[in-house]
C-alpha cells in the first residue's frame, strides 16, 4: 500500500497524523513551560456595551486579579469587601475539608464513588457568590462550593453520598450528581455536556417570559469535545441568550490531556469568536477574577448583550473520580507545580494582606468546619452507609414525569412496587 501510494505520487511528502502528547507522563519532569502566565492586571477590562468585534483580543489573554504578593491589582479588581473575601475563603475550605472527608469514606465501604472538586474550588464559590438567588447554575460535577457558598445542608450532601434511606434525592441519582433547584443548583446529569443545552434554553425562556434571571453552565475541557458543546454555544449567539458558558479547562479530561479536544490549535475561550459572541480566558485558581468575569457576563447577560463564553484555566489536583489513578497518565508531582497556585491558598494570602485574616484565625476555621462535617457525617451514618439503609425502591418510580409516562407504570409493575 506505502510502495504504490510513493510510486504513484513521487513528489509529495507522505501525510502523517498528529496526535497530540501531554509534555510529561509519569515518571518525567512536570513540564508547564508553554504556558505562559500574564502579569496580574495585565488584561483589559472592556465596557459590557462594547461590541464583540472590538474585544476578539480577550480570549488570548488572562483575566488574573491576584499578584505574587497577594495584592488585587489591575482593571478587573471587583474590590470586594472583606466579608465577602472571608465567604468565599470558607466556602472554598469547607468544600476541601468535606472533600477529603468524603474520600475517605469511599475508601472505607461507605459509598459507591466521589468526585473531588481539589483545585477548582473558587470558580463555584465566586460564581454562587456573585450572581444572584433567582439565577440558575447548570453544573458540572465539580461544583460542590457552589452549593457550599449558598448553604446547602452537609446532613443532605451527606445522605445522598451514603445512598441511605434519606437521599434527597431517594436513589434517582449517583452520588455526587446533587439536584437542589431551591439553592439556584439544576439537576447534575452523569451525561456530560447536557447541561451546556438546557442552560442555554433555560437562559431563552427567562429572556421570552421577560424575565429578569440568567443561566450559567458547566463543562470541562474534554467535553468540548461533544456535539452539545457546539450546538448550545449556536443557540445562544443566535437568540442572544442571558447565559455564561463556562469551560473548567483542568488540563485533563479522564486520562486524556485538554490537547486531545484541541487546546493545542488555540484556546477555549477562543471558540467563542466562530460563534460571535465574546470569550473570557480566566484565571481559575483566583477567587477574584473568577467574581469579577462573572459579574461581568452577567451584566452583560442582563443588560441583553446575550451570552458569553468563559474559559476558567485551572488544574485537576486529585483523580478524575474515586475509580480513577492519574500516576498512571501523568507526573505525581504536576499538581504541585502548577503555575497558577492554589485558590485557597492565594485568597488566603490575599485576606492576610489587607490585614483582614490570620493563619490563627484560619486554624480555628478550619477546627470549626471540621467539627461541623464530622457532626453532619456522624448523623448521616446513624441513618445508614452504602447498602446498610435505602430509600424504598417504589420511591425511584415517583416525581419522575409530572404523569407517570406508560414504561415508569410497566417498569413499576415488574419490579413488584
Ligand atoms: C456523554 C458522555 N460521554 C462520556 C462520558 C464518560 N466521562 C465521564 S467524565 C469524562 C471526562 C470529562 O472530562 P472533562 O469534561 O474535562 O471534565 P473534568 O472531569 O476534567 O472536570 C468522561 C469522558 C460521560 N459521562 N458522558
Amino acid at each position: 500500500m506505502d510502495d504504490r501510494a510513493s510510486a504513484a505520487k513521487p513528489n509529495r511528502p507522505r501525510l502523517s497524523l498528529h496526535v497530540p502528547e501531554p509534555p510529561a507522563r509519569p515518571g518525567q519532569e512536570p513540564d508547564f513551560s508553554h504556558i505562559m502566565v500574564p502579569e496580574a492586571g495585565a488584561t483589559r477590562c472592556p465596557d459590557i456595551a462594547e461590541p464583540e468585534s472590538a474585544l476578539r483580543d480577550l480570549p488570548y489573554g488572562l483575566v488574573r486579579v491576584l499578584d505574587e504578593a497577594g495584592r488585587a491589582v489591575g482593571p478587573w479588581d471587583p474590590r470586594l469587601d472583606p466579608d465577602t473575601l472571608r465567604a468565599g475563603l470558607r466556602t472554598i475550605l469547607k468544600t476541601r475539608l468535606f472533600d477529603d472527608r468524603m474520600f475517605r469514606a469511599h475508601r472505607q465501604g461507605k459509598t459507591s464513588f466521589y468526585m473531588k472538586s481539589l483545585g477548582e474550588e473558587a470558580i463555584g464559590a465566586a460564581q454562587a457568590l456573585a450572581l444572584e438567588a433567582g439565577d440558575m447554575n447548570f453544573p458540572s460535577y465539580r461544583m460542590l462550593s457552589w452549593l457550599m457558598a449558598r448553604g446547602y445542608p452537609l446532613l443532605d450532601l451527606c445522605n445522598q453520598i451514603f445512598s441511605n434511606e434519606r437521599d434527597p434525592l431517594r436513589g434517582r441519582q449517583l452520588p455526587i450528581l446533587y439536584s437542589a433547584r431551591d439553592y439556584g443548583f439544576y439537576s447534575l446529569s452523569g451525561n456530560v455536556g447536557s447541561r451546556f443545552g438546557h442552560a442555554v434554553g433555560w437562559a431563552m425562556a427567562s429572556a421570552y417570559k421577560h424575565d429578569d434571571a440568567i443561566a450559567v453552565g458547566h463543562v470541562g475541557d474534554g467535553t468540548t469535545a461533544e456535539g452539545d458543546f457546539h450546538e448550545a454555544l449556536t443557540f445562544a449567539s443566535v437568540y442572544k441568550a442571558p447565559v455564561i458558558l463556562c469551560v473548567e479547562n483542568n488540563q485533563w479530561a479522564i486520562s486524556s490531556f485538554s490537547g486531545i479536544a484541541g487546546a493545542g490549535a488555540t484556546t477555549f475561550a477562543a471558540k467563542a469568536l466562530a460563534y460571535g459572541i465574546p470569550g473570557l480566558r480566566v484565571d481559575g485558581n483566583d477567587f477574584l477574577a473568577v467574581y469579577a468575569a462573572t459579574l461581568w457576563a452577567a451584566d452583560r447577560a442582563r443588560a441583553n448583550f446575550g451570552p458569553t463564553l468563559i474559559e476558567f484555566f485551572t488544574y485537576r489536583a486529585a483523580g478524575h473520580s474515586t475509580s480513577d489513578d492519574p500516576t498512571r497518565y501523568r507526573p505525581e508531582d504536576e499538581a504541585s507545580k502548577w503555575p497558577l497556585g492554589d485558590p485557597l491558598e492565594r485568597l488566603k494570602q490575599h485576606l492576610i494582606a489587607l490585614g483582614e485574616w490570620s493563619d490563627e484565625r484560619h486554624e480555628a476555621l478550619t477546627s470549626e468546619l471540621t467539627a461541623e462535617i464530622k457532626a453532619a457525617v456522624k448523623h448521616a451514618e446513624a441513618i445508614g452507609t452504602l447498602g446498610v439503609s435505602k430509600p424504598n425502591p417504589r420511591e425511584m418510580f415517583e416525581d419522575v414525569f409530572a404523569e407517570p409516562d406508560w414504561r415508569i407504570l410497566e417498569q413499576r409493575r415488574e419490579a413488584g412496587v
